[in-house]
């Protein structure tokens, strides 16, 4: 696949998109050279990671070309930035819910216009995609829907409403009952809002199928997290992190049966003793920040040290997957309160106190056999970074060898991190 792989293009429907063709011209060619030294030089990859490497040469095209016709049929189309917007209200609704966080260095430079230089990456990236006019995803959203989680996000939807709709949803920082009572209440803002723009009613049919659909969704990346903790691993670190990215931005029902045609695919490979790496690679837990598309870094770096990355404790990583919504509600309102109570088990940094983000890692350290963690922040990211304090201690006290890595998405500490990666490598071969 690798000499025929290309992103693919489409002048005249980023124009349409109101997109900056000219600047954005040059991005298939960068992106399909990045993906065939990143993706494709892996050995033995699964087969079925043939309809993931196909999600990303058309990202910029067949799958927006999806989402307008979508559009035009009556579908809006709503961006979110944090894991705590329910999508399952947006899917109830009859519209396409597609996370916009950026993970692209390329975009920093419009942000840095307009937003201060020391904030996180991410939300420059994010926004700088919307200035700059150079992502197809954020010029078909209809409207936007932020959270008041971090200070860089909250006060940045501000700016961002002066490009795009932005809707922001409070999240408390706190879960006590009464911060439970108040997220309800944001719940059912959210789904009004929704209603709006979709024009259709969220009734308690229409609520239960959006709650099947991502569940579904969640359940296959459930399954495929448990087969990929295996050893030897049946898949790459680097493979695992692109299909929690595609999950995303694909359409919820394909993406859940492509995902389980891979792990019948990983089951066959664990039968027969397929691996991609051999049993005594070191094996490693990143725990942190998201990782958004295409923000590879890291994995990248840990991959070609002679490691294998074998869970991401994140949310573009279990945070997004492991819990599910009780099903089975008998009305509206319990529909929304167990909707709500799967939310608020998402263990975000941003909340206070949050010790079960730090049993989750350990928890999540011993189900994939790992033997390291490494923990991932992005640069000026606070919660996580200082988080990470009681996360050291949490490993120390187990034994369990661990780094604290901050980063950003230019390329320029690759090789100090590749040095301190490798040392780290080392110590876990002992
Ligand atoms: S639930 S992790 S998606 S807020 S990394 S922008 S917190 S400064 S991404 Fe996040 Fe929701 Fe939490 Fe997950 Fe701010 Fe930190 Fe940047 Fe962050």
């Amino acid at each position: 696949m690798s000499s025929e792989f290309q992103v693919k293009s489409d002048p005249e429907l980023w124009e349409k998109l109101g997109m900056d063709v000219p600047r954005f011209s040059g991005m298939p060619t960068m992106l399909t050279n990045a993906y065939r030294g990143i993706f494709l030089s892996q050995k033995n990859r699964p087969e079925a990671m043939a309809y993931f490497d196909t999600m990303v040469e058309n990202i910029h095209t067949g799958r927006i070309r999806e989402i307008v016709d979508a559009k035009e049929s009556g579908k809006p189309v709503i961006g979110t930035f944090c894991v705590y917007v329910p999508e399952e209200l947006v899917v109830a609704a009859g519209g396409i819910c597609i996370g916009l966080c950026g993970g692209a260095q390329g975009s920093i430079a419009d942000a840095e216009k307009i937003l201060p230089r020391n904030i996180c990456p991410m939300v420059k990236s994010a926004f700088g995609f919307k200035v700059g006019k150079i992502c197809p995803y954020f010029q078909v959203v209809d409207l936007v829907y932020g959270e008041t989680t971090c200070d860089a996000k909250k006060k940045t939807w501000e700016l961002l409403d002066r490009y795009v709709p932005t809707h922001v949803m409070e999240i408390p920082q706190m879960k006590r009952e009464r911060d439970k009572v108040l997220w309800v209440e944001e719940v059912k803002e959210f789904k009004t809002a929704v209603e709006k723009i979709t024009g259709n009613t969220t009734d308690f049919d229409a609520i239960a199928g959006g709650i099947r659909t991502i569940n579904a969704k969640r359940a296959a990346l459930q399954r495929l997290n448990s087969l990929r903790h295996h050893n030897p691993s049946p898949i790459s670190g680097k493979d695992m992190l692109l299909i929690e990215q595609i999950a995303f931005y694909d359409e919820p029902v394909r993406f859940a049966k492509k995902v389980h045609e891979l792990c019948d695919e990983l089951d066959r490979r664990i039968k027969d003793g397929v691996a991609v790496a051999p049993k005594s690679t070191p094996r490693i837990l990143v725990s942190g920040t998201p990782m958004a598309l295409p923000n590879w870094k890291l994995h990248h770096i840990i991959e070609s040290s002679g490691a294998v990355v074998v869970n991401e404790e994140s949310c573009i990583g279990t945070r997004y997957y492991k819990d599910l919504i009780e099903e089975g509600s008998e009305n509206v309102e319990q529909q929304l309160e167990r909707l709500t109570e799967r939310y608020m088990k998402i263990d975000c940094s941003c909340f206070t106190p949050n010790d079960d983000r730090i049993d989750q890692v350990i928890r999540e350290y011993e189900e994939s056999a790992a033997e390291g963690v490494i923990d991932y922040c992005l640069q000026f990211c606070h919660t996580y970074n200082i988080e990470a304090v009681k996360l050291r201690e949490a490993c120390e006290k187990r034994g369990i060898p661990f780094m604290a890595i901050e980063t950003d998405y230019s390329p320029d500490d690759v090789g100090q991190l590749q040095t301190r990666v490798e040392a780290f490598i080392e110590q876990i071969r002992g």
